[in-house]
């Protein structure tokens, strides 16, 4: 069949694992130790890199004497056998990797961590063992790193077969029900695993009625999924209706406080564990965009979330409740009800009343997943909660993998805030806040941190695309999510070495040096040609995808603007406005309260100005839209150009689809900046200052 046959299903792009990643492991003499299940996985990897490479492979007992090695992953001795080979994989993710004269010990504190010290080898290459004498320890900053679908089993009429998805349709339902053939999934799974992800939900939050089933009549196709992914050391979780008790159990309710809806759940919990027992747990999306939830009742979140804690409690399994709970029916004429503080004004009274099985996620800002956001406070009002923080791999509004926007920086910047002070200091990041270091660190003054991790979880952006992401650069975005939530203090643009030096294996420095020019400023390039200073949206209604400047203006979701002919922004100060800078400890509520010192990059999120107030740049408001409008479409030819010249050494296929993604985005970048210029222009009456077209 040619590639231009109906029917033809490309193999798919090998991503960050090629064979030629494993050229230096395969050529050396390798031993693999232990007996557990992913000590199996670890063994077949080896074993087919080395019969590539012509290197060699044996297997031994943990403990045999070993000799003439030039690789030994083995489960370190002192591990006791249970734990290395039951079914926590969560338990002993780490390693210890030493070096001396050239021969290298990996010595795993479990199975799992025998699967992650394999992948360190592979990502350091040759490295791995010309490098100096070496004694490091590895271990995952959390055991919680978990990546969201939102995978529909039937195609949804409005939102297609993957919500906000850009990469095709769904790796694991096809035709309405879970794909007979899971290879893909095999390698997808293999993918995750290289990057350290240990937990998948497989299914949209908004939970339809079909894809409610997962948890019942469909259940025997989850542990197929399961069993496809446990090879690889993750565990599968569901997204669940609330409503499941009416949907699927012909109940009348599904009130959280009535017992038969508690036991409704408990049955199910017991028929998932016994089917899948490493099973993960549930995801909930509730009172949300017109998902069911407990306020139908007059009950709390903490009532639901802490009804189904207890029905899966006996399997330690998790709820994944989440805060993205707003008003989406609110009237745009009502100023003073402001979507921002709606997580915070939910949440935070509630601190303390969930159970211990249940971590919040929390969107890693107050709206919704924009290009510039401040931090969402809710992260650091709870601590006496579980808190996991939500990342969007997939761009639904950073251009929807027709845009190169390499998101690692924007996920550094936010790993990294500390609520506590402006600087960092001793204060706990928001890293330390979701990995459960908060506890170890200086008290902030806002009370002792109690409860343990609740880590990140995040929307994945692969689906059945050949190139898994749509956008092929948009494979770097899973890559650096993996690897920050194995140690969040990693540097975004060492992530972009790793995955180019995986990706392209032998591809000139050149290469390289063009994918650093194309996405290390590519964040901040989107954020110039779209909406200005933290003010957001501005884009097409429904789909999301291109300006629409007054899109959401006049609509109940709470995303406006406020462009008048004299000015724009949101006042949220506590003085004249919203109140929701007031939901920062200080010294942010002071800084965001004044427009003396609220950062430039947050003005309009934070304050309504005149187009002629003079940011701290130096700039006017409107000036400073003008001019980075022209920026934005600016850098992106040049992101074209320093691709161009690199583009004939790497494979033509993947050359041919970033082209044309590069002409979208130009295109597309072109008509935001049109739009937002001609709109502002319009409305201001203010000439741009160097004269530039605007029509
Ligand atoms: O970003 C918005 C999306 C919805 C999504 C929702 C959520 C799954 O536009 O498509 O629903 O967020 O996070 O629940």
């Amino acid at each position: 069949m040619t590639a231009d046959a109906p029917g033809f299903v490309p193999t798919p792009h090998p991503a960050w694992l090629p064979d030629d990643a494993f050229a230096a492991l395969g050529r050396r003499r390798v031993v693999v130790a232990g007996d557990g299940a992913l000590a199996g996985t670890v063994a077949e990897e080896v074993a087919a890199a080395t019969a590539r490479f012509g290197g060699s492979f044996s297997r031994l007992e943990v403990g045999d004497g070993v000799a003439d090695a030039d690789l030994v992953l083995t489960l370190a001795t002192d591990t006791d056998a249970g734990s290395a080979s039951g079914t926590d994989p969560d338990a002993g993710e780490g390693f210890r990797l030493t070096r001396e004269g050239g021969a290298v010990v990996v010595q795993a504190d479990g199975d799992a961590g025998l699967l992650h010290g394999l992948f360190h080898v592979v990502r350091l290459g040759e490295a791995a063992f010309d490098g100096p004498d070496a004694d490091e320890t590895h271990a995952p900053a959390t055991g919680l790193r978990m990546l969201d679908h939102w995978d529909n089993v039937d195609t949804h009429p409005v939102m297609g077969q993957v919500e906000r998805g850009y990469s095709g349709g769904s790796l694991f339902y096809e035709d309405g029900v879970v794909r007979a053939d899971l290879s893909r999934v095999e390698r997808y799974a293999r993918l995750l695993a290289a990057v350290g992800i240990n937990r998948v939900a497989i299914n949209n939050v908004n939970v339809h009625r079909r894809e409610a089933r997962l948890l019942t009549d469909d259940l025997g196709d989850v542990v197929r999924i399961a069993a496809v992914f446990r090879r690889w050391g993750i565990r599968v979780h569901l997204s669940v209706s609330f409503a499941s008790p009416i949907l699927l159990g012909g109940l009348s309710t599904s009130d959280p406080l009535d017992t038969d809806v508690a036991h409704w759940w408990v049955r199910a919990a017991a028929r998932v564990w016994s089917a899948i027992p490493d099973f993960g747990g549930f995801v909930v999306k509730a009172d949300s965009e017109g998902q069911p939830g407990p306020f139908a009742y007059g009950r709390t979140h903490a009532d639901g979330a802490n009804m189904l804690a207890a029905a899966v409690e006996p399997y330690d399994g998790l709820i994944h409740w989440r805060a993205f709970v707003y008003d989406h029916r609110q009237d745009w004429r009502d100023r003073s009800t402001d979507r921002a503080r709606a997580a915070y004004d939910h949440f935070h009274p509630l601190d303390g009343a969930f159970a211990d099985n249940v971590v919040v996620q929390v969107k890693y800002g107050p709206m919704d997943f924009q290009v510039r956001e401040p931090v969402s406070p809710v992260l650091a009002a709870m601590p006496r909660t579980r808190i996991a923080l939500e990342l969007q791999v997939t761009q639904e509004y950073t251009g929807q993998q027709r845009h190169a926007v390499y998101l690692g920086p924007q996920w550094s910047q936010i790993l990294g805030f500390s609520f506590w002070s402006a600087d960092g200091g001793a204060s706990p990041t928001v890293a330390d806040l979701a990995t459960g270091r908060a506890k170890a660190v200086e008290d902030p003054g806002t009370g002792a941190w109690h409860k343990p991790a609740g880590g990140f979880a995040a929307v994945s952006n692969a689906g059945d695309d050949e190139f898994w992401t749509g956008h092929p650069f948009a494979q770097a975005n899973l890559y650096a999510y993996g690897r920050l939530c194995w140690d969040p203090t990693l540097d975004p643009a060492d992530l972009l070495d790793e995955w180019a030096g995986l990706t392209f294996p032998g591809a000139p420095d050149a290469v390289r040096q063009a994918l650093h020019t194309v996405l290390d400023g590519s964040w901040e390039t989107y954020e110039r040609y779209t909406s200005p200073l933290g003010v957001g949206f501005m884009v097409r209604p429904g789909h999301h995808y291109g300006p629409d400047v007054d899109g959401y203006e006049y609509t109940p979701w709470g995303t406006y603007h406020f462009a008048d002919r004299d000015g724009i922004g949101v006042d949220r100060s506590v003085r004249t406005g919203t109140g929701y800078a007031g939901q920062y400890p200080s010294p942010w509520r002071e800084t965001y309260e004044s427009t003396r010192t609220c950062p430039d990059e947050l003005l309009l999120f934070f304050h309504h100005v005149p187009y002629t107030h003079v940011l701290h740049s130096g700039s006017t408001v409107i000036q400073h839209i003008y001019d980075t409008h022209f920026a934005g479409v600016d850098a992106v030819e040049r992101m074209i150009e320093a691709w161009s010249a690199v583009s004939p050494l790497v494979d033509p296929r993947l050359a041919e689809r970033v082209a044309e993604r590069f002409a979208e985005q130009l295109r597309s970048a072109t008509e935001w900046r049109d739009q937002i210029n001609t709109y502002f222009l319009r409305k201001s009456g203010i000439p741009d200052e160097r004269g530039r077209t605007i029509y």
